[in-house]
């Protein structure tokens, strides 16, 4: 166990007061503290890539090492960047990747996780990036060493951290949240009761997914085939898109607002296309509650224009709960590509089942 001050004091010590990345449940505790940071010392990133990028412009301002932190799924986002533009034979450019270990061996994690964390290092010594494993309070030493030697050779250097490591000397929560009287799960639950007998679904990273599956399976709703994007995120417009194109069938995604910032461009790929009938579902809670709930800030967008600007026909909004049937409806039969924002609290149900048998659910989906 590593309190999560002490490794923040290892990184102070070292010049590293600026953090940027895209928050994890493994480093929960210390997305607590910087949620009081302003954004001189902490700005949070729409994903792993544009956190490696503002690193590098962190250095070229300061001369300093950014903390970037991030899963490790969100390695993959990293990499451009961190091959194209900051690598030792290209500008050199140093920084601390802190890096939440899903997945790591002997850990029991869902399947993306477990795929994920067995490459990891070997993904990390792929990219000659030298990193050390923290477990214990001792273990910091390696990790102060490794920033020393970030600093010296201009390289970029790496931290695995594995779940449940990170502790809080006192107790402190997250707790900026939206406030709406409609929860996910009644939205969900209404729409699936709305939703065309041949319609496709496809759920976003996180909560939603988890929430569209107890609600379908406890409710032994037959309406509509869902497809959950346990990884993947901010790839479920793409892949409604991409379905979209082929078809005229209902293809709904449900996007959250996290998921959505983290590849906001494929909102234009959607847009602009004459006669598609593309239906995009943004739950809006303002923050990536399934990780902790940081706040993404997405309540102050204004989607009506955003969507418009990008090329979606119409744009419809639920903030109460006696708006969402009616709503939904208008939103469903709605001609070419739609965009529906839901303002939702946090709520949440404790014992959300985790899609199993992958390959029986493409198989169930697929068209
Ligand atoms: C590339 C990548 N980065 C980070 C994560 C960790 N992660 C899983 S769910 C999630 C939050 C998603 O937020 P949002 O779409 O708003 O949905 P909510 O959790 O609020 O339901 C994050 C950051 C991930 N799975 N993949």
């Amino acid at each position: 166990m590593i309190y999560s001050e002490d490794l923040i004091n290892i990184l102070k010590k070292n010049d590293i007061s600026f953090f940027t990345g895209v928050p994890d449940s493994v480093l929960k505790n210390l997305s607590i503290h910087l949620d009081t940071y302003s954004n001189k010392y902490h700005k949070m990133a729409v994903n792993e890539g544009s956190a490696v990028a503002i690193a590098i412009g962190h250095y070229l301002a300061t001369k300093k090492l950014a903390c970037v932190y991030l899963q490790n799924s969100g390695l993959g986002n990293a990499i451009n960047p961190i091959i194209s533009i900051a690598h030792k034979k290209i500008y050199s450019i140093p920084m601390l990747l802190l890096i939440g270990w899903r997945g790591s061996p002997n850990s029991k994690d869902e399947p993306q996780h477990m795929v994920k964390g067995k490459i990891t290092p070997k993904l990390l010594k792929l990219l000659n990036i030298s990193f050390c494993k923290i477990k214990k309070t001792k273990d910091l030493k390696n990790l102060d060493t490794l920033i020393k030697k970030s600093y010296k050779d201009k390289k970029i250097v790496a931290c695995l951290v594995e779940n449940k490591i990170l502790k809080n000397k006192k107790k402190k929560i997250l707790n900026k949240y939206n406030s709406s009287n409609i929860s996910r799960k009644s939205f969900i639950f209404e729409l699936l009761n709305l939703v065309k007998r041949d319609a496709k679904i496809i759920s976003t990273t996180g909560y939603t997914s988890r929430e569209l599956l107890k609600i379908r399976t406890e409710k032994k709703i037959k309406k509509g085939k869902d497809f959950y994007m346990i990884g993947g995120m901010g790839h479920s417009l793409s892949v409604t898109l991409g379905m979209s194109l082929q078809t005229n069938k209902q293809i709904i995604c449900i996007d959250g607002d996290g998921s959505l910032l983290m590849h906001l461009g494929s909102m234009y790929s959607c847009g602009f296309n004459k006669n598609l009938n593309l239906k995009h579902i943004l739950i809006n809670n303002n923050s990536h509650e399934s990780v902790g709930g940081q706040i993404t800030g997405a309540k102050q967008i204004n989607f009506n224009k955003l969507s418009k600007s990008l090329g979606y026909k119409s744009y419809f909004r639920i903030t109460k709960k006696a708006e969402i049937k009616f709503t939904l409806k208008r939103f469903l039969s709605s001609k070419n590509s739609s965009l529906l924002e839901v303002l939702v609290g946090r709520n949440v149900a404790e014992d959300l089942p985790r899609p199993k048998n992958l390959i029986k659910i493409k198989k169930n989906f697929i068209l």
